[in-house]
């Protein structure tokens, strides 16, 4: 019997490579989407036409992590043996714009899969995947950050995500439901949202080299973060699932950048001269010619910022026998290329 897996946020980036990792493993995967004004499945859409996916081997639904009703419903319906809570609102800046919303989706909407486990009765069928973060970590700057670094949120959504943690570890205790909680440090790809730092700037140095844009316009430059590639991320969430045992795990590529690195790494891939003048508000990047490519925005500065993540991933190196297959270099160019081939 082919096993059954349930995604909630499958039409986001890791939604999608998970679905296509999950379809080459041979599952039936069940995916709850949302209902929107346009079509929100455009990552989903080329999975249709490979020759492995056969006919109700992906099978989407619609639903919504914030209503209890559809998400016991499609548990209770589906009976699927793992379930992978990827569904949020899962921009830290916006998190401060929509706390409430924020909250409600990303700390009440993996209770209410554990509570539907539970209600449904299938604690010793269903396994459990929570889409933890680094941003728990925020600004605890001790790094690397481990399973045993201390957690300090500092955002709505970093504090939205510590219960969706904890109530995850707890129903693991209470119910001995399986549920493990991925800690994982950012990863990018072609597929990565278009408000999301790599991608932003990927995107505007892409137009800006085809004369297409003329600025590209950022927020804190100094930022680091452990950039991974989200194929490589969602073969861990897999494999936390595979273990005897739930666990909790952190994943990360064990390497840092700051954000003004990650832009000099991709302006020189794309042959494009930069020099950095200024400081603060004012740093910019001047093309050969002198005309500003890059600026500071004060609407890109977040309330309070995460300024350091980098993780320490021995644990699942040692447990899932995971590691990375891209650098930051080739994560990068695929990314790039992507981009400027239009394709996905
Ligand atoms: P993403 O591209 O923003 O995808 C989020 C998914 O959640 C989308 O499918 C979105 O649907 C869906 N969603 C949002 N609100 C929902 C709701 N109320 N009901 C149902 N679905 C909803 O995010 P991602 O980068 O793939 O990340 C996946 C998960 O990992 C998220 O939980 C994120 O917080 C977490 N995470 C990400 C990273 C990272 O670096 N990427 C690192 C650590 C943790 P629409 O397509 O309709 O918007
Ligand atoms: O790309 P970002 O928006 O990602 P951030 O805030 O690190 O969050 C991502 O990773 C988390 C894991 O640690 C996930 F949980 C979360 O769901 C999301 O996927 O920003 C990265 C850094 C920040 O320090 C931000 O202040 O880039 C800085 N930044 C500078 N200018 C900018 C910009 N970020 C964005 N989005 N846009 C800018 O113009």
């Amino acid at each position: 019997m082919k096993k059954k897996a349930l995604i909630f946020g499958i039409t986001g980036q890791d939604g999608s490579y998970l679905a296509e990792f999950l379809l080459k493993k041979n599952y039936i995967v069940h995916g709850v989407k949302r209902r929107s004004s346009s079509i929100n499945t455009g990552r989903l859409d080329h999975i249709y036409q490979e020759p492995h996916v056969k006919k109700r081997t992906l099978i989407l639904h619609y639903g919504d992590i914030t209503d209890s009703l559809s998400v016991t419903r499609l548990i209770k319906e589906i009976k699927p043996n793992e379930i992978y809570n990827l569904a949020a609102q899962s921009h830290v800046q916006v998190s401060f714009e929509s706390p409430e919303y924020t909250a409600n989706a990303d700390a009440l909407g993996a209770l209410r899969i554990l509570e539907a486990i539970r209600f449904n009765k299938l604690e010793k069928k269903t396994k459990f995947y929570q889409a933890g973060t680094s941003e728990l970590f925020g600004l605890n700057e001790k790094t690397p950050q481990n399973e045993k670094t201390l957690f300090h949120p500092a955002s709505p959504y970093g504090v939205a995500k510590l219960y969706a943690h904890w109530i995850t570890i707890n129903y693991r205790q209470a119910y001995n439901i399986f549920a493990c909680n991925g800690i994982l440090f950012n990863h990018e790809s072609p597929r990565r949202g278009e408000t999301f730092v790599t991608q932003k700037i990927i995107q505007a140095l892409c137009k800006i080299k085809l004369k297409k844009q003329k600025t590209l316009y950022l927020g804190n430059l100094y930022s680091k973060r452990d950039w991974g590639h989200a194929k490589d991320f969602v073969r861990a969430m897999w494999l936390m699932l595979q273990q005897k045992k739930p666990q909790d795990f952190v994943i990360s590529t064990e390497n840092q950048t700051s954000v003004k690195n990650f832009v000099n790494i991709v302006a020189k891939k794309l042959k494009l001269k930069i020099k950095w003048r200024g400081k603060g508000i004012n740093e910019k990047a001047i093309d050969e010619t002198g005309k500003t490519i890059i600026a500071c925005h004060t609407s890109y500065y977040r309330p309070l910022e995460v300024n350091n993540l980098l993780g320490d991933s021995r644990k699942a190196r040692k447990q899932l026998k995971w590691k990375p297959k891209f650098n930051l270099d080739e994560l990068i160019s695929d990314m790039i290329s992507s981009e400027l081939s239009g394709y996905y």
